[in-house]
């Protein structure tokens, strides 16, 4: 079953959002494998985002992801990658679609509250960076009345 990790981010946690994003993930059926509250040093942080770090925006997006502990998660699920990026919405929230984690909640793409995997491959590298003690292994009982 596809996993991809999922980061709650400083603005989101201090606005006392984490319950109703964790509760949008599980609502919609996919299975919580790992959730850890955690503070980042800058290093991590850059290491994270490395793939943008020739972008203008980089030191900024950086400061913001160590501003505050952020929520690490690890959610599986059928197409979960891509799913999951359709459920938190578009990058810069003036463009999120209402109903999306950012079309709610988030007005500026500097503070769009939450980060998905864009990919399988990036989602396998996220969760060995983010969960190397590894994610935790059980079944959802609910699992027969999700999937056909
Ligand atoms: P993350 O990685 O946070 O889930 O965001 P996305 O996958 O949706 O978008 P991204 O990698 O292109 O951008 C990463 C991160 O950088 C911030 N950002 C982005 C920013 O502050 N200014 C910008 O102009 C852009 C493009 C927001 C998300």
């Amino acid at each position: 079953m596809e996993q991809t990790f999922v980061m709650i981010k400083p603005d989101a946690v201090q606005r006392g959002l984490v319950g109703e994003i964790i509760a949008r993930f599980e609502k919609k059926g996919f299975t919580m494998r790992g959730l850890k509250l955690m503070s980042v040093d800058r290093a991590f942080a850059e290491r994270h985002y490395n793939d943008l770090s020739a972008k203008p925006f980089f030191n900024i997006l950086v400061e913001y992801i160590i501003s505050g502990p952020v929520v690490a998660m690890v959610w599986e699920g059928k197409n979960v990658v891509s799913t999951g990026r359709k459920i938190i919405g578009a990058t810069n929230p003036a463009e999120s679609a209402p109903g999306t984690i950012r079309g709610d909640f988030a007005v500026e793409i500097g503070r769009n509250i939450i980060h998905g995997s864009d990919s399988v491959e990036s989602a396998r590298k996220e969760i060995a960076m983010w969960f190397p003690e590894g994610i935790v292994a059980w079944e959802s009982s609910i699992l027969p009345w999700i999937y056909e």
